[in-house]
């Protein structure tokens, strides 16, 4: 069986991220969504409600599964048996920023990564820029679930009190 594992911030998950598990799980038996963590960061939700959503947002795609990790992408890798990662670009700007992660991953432990070149339409779809229009109380209800759009803008409201 071919596992590969698909590791993101999925801060939160989007339709574009989406797009990226779903081409995967077309090359892959299974195909491992990993809910990391990116120390240049800063979250807005928390690792277990990342982790609920994107098992929401995947669900019904055969040989996906979610897990959530804090350590390294390669020992992830390695504990699942997976023989690639798998990453989506949007740009070159995208490339820039995962060669250097892809080439130390090798590094570390030969792993190869395979990209995937998402969905044009939804090449613009980031989670930051998710973050920061539903910030100004713009629409993102096209670029994420119902479920991520709720949580966010949860998330986002100021505390009563
Ligand atoms: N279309 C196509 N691809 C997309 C889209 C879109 N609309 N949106 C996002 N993507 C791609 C991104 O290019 C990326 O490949 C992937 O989806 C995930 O994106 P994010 O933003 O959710 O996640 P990142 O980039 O913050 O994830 C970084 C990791 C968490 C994977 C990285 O920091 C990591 O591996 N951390 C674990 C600790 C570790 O091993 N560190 C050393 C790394 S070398």
């Amino acid at each position: 069986m071919s596992t590969a594992v698909c590791p993101g911030s999925f801060d939160p998950i989007t339709l574009g991220h989406v797009d990226v598990v779903r081409r995967a799980s077309s090359m892959f038996d299974e195909v491992v969504v990993a809910v990391a963590h990116n120390a240049s960061k800063r979250s807005l939700l928390p690792p277990d409600e990342r982790v609920r959503l994107a098992v929401d947002a995947l669900s019904g795609m055969a040989g996906v599964r979610v897990v959530a990790t804090d350590g390294l992408l390669v020992d992830l890798v390695r504990d699942v048996g997976a023989r690639a990662v798998v990453k989506g670009l949007r740009s070159g700007a995208d490339l820039d920023a995962e060669l250097a992660m892809a080439l130390m991953n090798r590094h570390l432990s030969g792993v190869e990564t395979v990209f995937v070149l998402g969905d044009p339409g939804r090449a613009h779809i980031a989670s930051s820029l998710v973050k920061d229009v539903a910030r100004h109380g713009g629409p993102i209800d096209d670029m994420v679930t119902p479920a991520v759009a709720a949580a966010v803008r949860r998330a986002l409201a100021p505390n009563p009190g």
